[in-house]
């Protein structure tokens, strides 16, 4: 028996008796550039594979802000692609990213958080929040709905937003329930009863299939990725290689921005405005950049200068560090922080 006929319910038992013993600068990201990454080895080896063979399947992950949407792209993708962070709406347009084997091809679409009109005006959020999930949603061949089995005001419900949202799905799309950050649950029976809770109401879609994975620890994320392989279906790649809907410019800028909001607190990283200083590629193919921090205030460029400048040269180590493993190649990041001029 594969994987993929397992379903719903005793999936979730069966991982769970096998498995259960762990423990804004705005920026355009609608550019399409080809081959901007470099290729994996589990791809085909270069080797150019006939139309008839290639396999594809487009998978959208929606949720609430914060749930891992992007951590779980990243994992599953193999590549540090879409920016993640602790505070919420670290995701602002929907990203694609590639993942190959053989002659298969999976389209993850990370989506920004999905959020109330209300909670969109008070937060000036843009028309991305609002409209690319439901783009996501309309193009996905396999939806996955993301719940945070940590955030004890929100586990136990499917959002209405997540709900509202389905409107857009496609027939034949399947639908995945997908219970992550397991790894902080010690109590086993949390997550069964939760699992019924979810799956046992008229209220709430049917899914094809409910996993319980920790995107963070990578717990539970092969048997995803395997799932997802096993339900391409023969047609056309969306990529022609790794590649994604996403430039390389913005994904270092968003990069910074999502460690900004890991390194300071709440409101700063939402108020520095970030830009593109230079860009280019070295004699080695690597890329050299770097990124403008403009603050509204003296005090943000102090504290991001703080011990003899030890706390933004960390910030730009862990930029490189995400970066190295989106593009696979040497990368270099260079953080200036100035303040606003006044007008
Ligand atoms: N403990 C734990 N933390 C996780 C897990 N998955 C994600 N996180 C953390 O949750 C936080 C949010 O992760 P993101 O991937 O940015 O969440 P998101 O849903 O993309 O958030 P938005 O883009 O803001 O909507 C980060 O601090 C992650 O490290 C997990 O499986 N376990
Ligand atoms: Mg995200």
């Amino acid at each position: 028996m594969t994987l993929a006929t397992i379903k719903s319910a005793s999936r979730a038992q069966l991982y769970f008796l096998k498995r259960f013993s762990f423990h804004a600068a705005k920026w355009n990201v609608n550019t399409c550039q080809k081959h901007i990454l470099s290729e994996d080895d589990n791809n085909n080896n270069g080797l150019i594979l006939p139309q008839s063979n290639k396999k594809c399947v487009k998978v959208a992950f929606i949720g609430l802000p914060n749930v891992g949407k992007s951590t779980l792209v990243n994992q599953l993708s193999r590549r540090s692609i879409c920016p993640a962070s602790a505070k919420v709406h670290t995701t602002m347009h929907k990203a694609d990213a590639v993942y190959i084997e053989n002659d298969t091809q999976i389209v993850f679409m990370d989506t920004p958080g999905l959020v109330s009109m209300r909670e969109m005006k008070k937060y000036k959020l843009s028309k991305s929040f609002r409209d690319d999930p439901l783009i996501s949603i309309s193009e996905a061949d396999v939806i996955g709905i993301i719940q945070d089995v940590t955030n004890v005001y929100t586990r136990h419900k499917i959002s209405n937003f997540v709900i509202d949202s389905l409107q857009n799905k496609r027939e034949d799309t399947s639908l995945l329930l997908i219970l992550n950050k397991v790894d902080k649950i010690k109590k086993k029976t949390v997550l069964l009863d939760l699992t019924r809770l979810l799956t046992n109401s008229e209220i709430y879609p049917k899914f094809d299939d409910i996993f319980m994975i920790s995107a963070l620890t990578g717990d539970g994320i092969d048997d995803l990725r395997n799932y997802l392989l096993d339900s391409a279906k023969v047609t056309e790649w969306k990529y022609e290689d790794y590649d994604t809907n996403q430039n390389i410019e913005s994904i270092i800028v968003e990069t910074v921005r999502a460690k900004l909001m890991d390194a300071l607190p709440f409101q700063m990283p939402y108020t520095i405005k970030l830009q593109m200083e230079q860009f280019g590629y070295n004699d080695d193919g690597g890329i050299d950049s770097a990124v403008l921090l403009i603050c509204p205030k003296q005090s943000y460029v102090r504290t991001l200068l703080k011990r003899k400048g030890e706390k933004i040269k960390f910030i730009a180590f862990q930029v490189e560090k995400n970066l190295r493993s989106a593009f696979r190649k040497s990368v270099f990041v260079r953080l200036i922080v100035k303040q606003e001029e006044k007008k």
